[in-house]
């Protein structure tokens, strides 16, 4: 961000200078006009300074979005930014601390912990930019890919059945969990506003179209539909899990799209601060032991 962007107020150059590298139909470009629309909006709405969003970038063609946005931004390395984003918001609570992550780097590589961070209900949003395929090396499979998906490095098709991302999180206790689509960008922007405003850890899995590794846009048209108002109990684990348990990322069936869980529950930053106060003799001696190391 450039320092004379006035603090609280959306700016016409929230999209970077940087050249762009997406492929020509790449469903991250509806992702990063969606989070440029979000941060704007929710600085204008909430009073927050543009200057309290941090992005965080995993490795692949997704964490790329993190320099086409003109916001603080940090890139992790492959699966670990999630833990990078605990740390940043531990360390200053006023930030809206924002993961984009791909489905191979947070599903395979990051696995663990995108698991630890969402039972600790650290207060962070994760939005994982699901195109089930691993973009950026050229199209081999992952944990949300088909089975029988056949890759660059599944030429005969894959023999395993994809994990279904929500039902980990409902299971592990993540606080607030959707599901969006990156043709339907209106309803992309609302939940990436939710999120963002959720206290807890709040995780969106959209569901992002590679166009060059597979395209899946013929198939999402036909089958996703907006979850109605009414038509779950977001605050009800049973409820949730019903409406998560429709679709399984394998067999044909309709895909629903929206909040499926959203609830209340101590979050662990400031958990960690409530311990940590007081102890200010203790302080001291990290601050010792750490400057005796430099
Ligand atoms: C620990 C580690 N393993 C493997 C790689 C190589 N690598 C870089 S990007 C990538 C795939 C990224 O795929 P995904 O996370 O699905 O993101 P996409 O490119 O599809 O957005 C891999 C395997 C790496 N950088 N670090
Ligand atoms: S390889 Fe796929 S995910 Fe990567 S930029 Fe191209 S279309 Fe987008």
């Amino acid at each position: 961000m450039t320092p004379d962007q006035p603090p609280g107020r959306p700016a016409g150059g929230l999209i970077s200078p940087a050249e762009n590298t997406w492929c020509p139909g790449c469903g991250n470009f509806s992702i990063q006009h969606m989070m440029k629309s979000a941060v704007a909006e929710l600085s204008e709405e909430e009073g927050i300074p543009l200057e309290n969003f941090v992005l965080l970038g995993g490795i692949g063609c997704h964490g790329k979005l993190v320099d086409y946005l003109n916001v603080n931004s940090f890139y992790g390395i492959h699966g670990r930014s999630v833990p990078a984003a605990t740390g940043i918001r531990l360390g200053n609570p006023d930030l809206k601390v924002i993961c984009h992550v791909g489905d191979g780097d947070i599903y395979a590589e990051g696995l663990d912990h995108l698991i630890f961070a969402a039972k600790r209900n650290s207060d962070i949003t994760v939005i994982v930019h699901d195109n089930r395929v691993y973009g950026l090396t050229t199209g081999q499979y992952t944990p949300t890919s088909p089975e029988g998906f056949r890759g660059r490095s599944t030429p005969g098709g894959i023999t395993e059945h994809p994990l279904n991302p929500l039902e980990v999180m409902l299971a592990t206790g993540a606080t607030h969990i959707a599901r969006g689509y990156t043709k339907k960008v209106r309803h992309l922007k609302d939940l990436f506003k939710e999120a963002i405003m959720h206290r807890g850890f709040s995780f969106v899995d959209v569901l992002q179209i590679c166009a060059t590794y597979f395209n899946l846009t013929d198939y999402y048209n036909e089958h996703a539909y907006e979850i109605e108002a009414g038509e779950v109990e977001t605050g009800r684990y049973e409820s949730a899990l019903g409406k998560i348990r429709e679709w399984d990322y394998d067999r044909d069936a309709p895909i629903p799209l929206g909040t499926f869980y959203s609830v209340e529950k101590p979050i662990y930053e400031e958990k960690f601060r409530a311990l940590a106060a007081g102890r200010a003799e203790r302080r001291a001696l990290v601050r010792k032991v750490v400057g005796e190391w430099r």
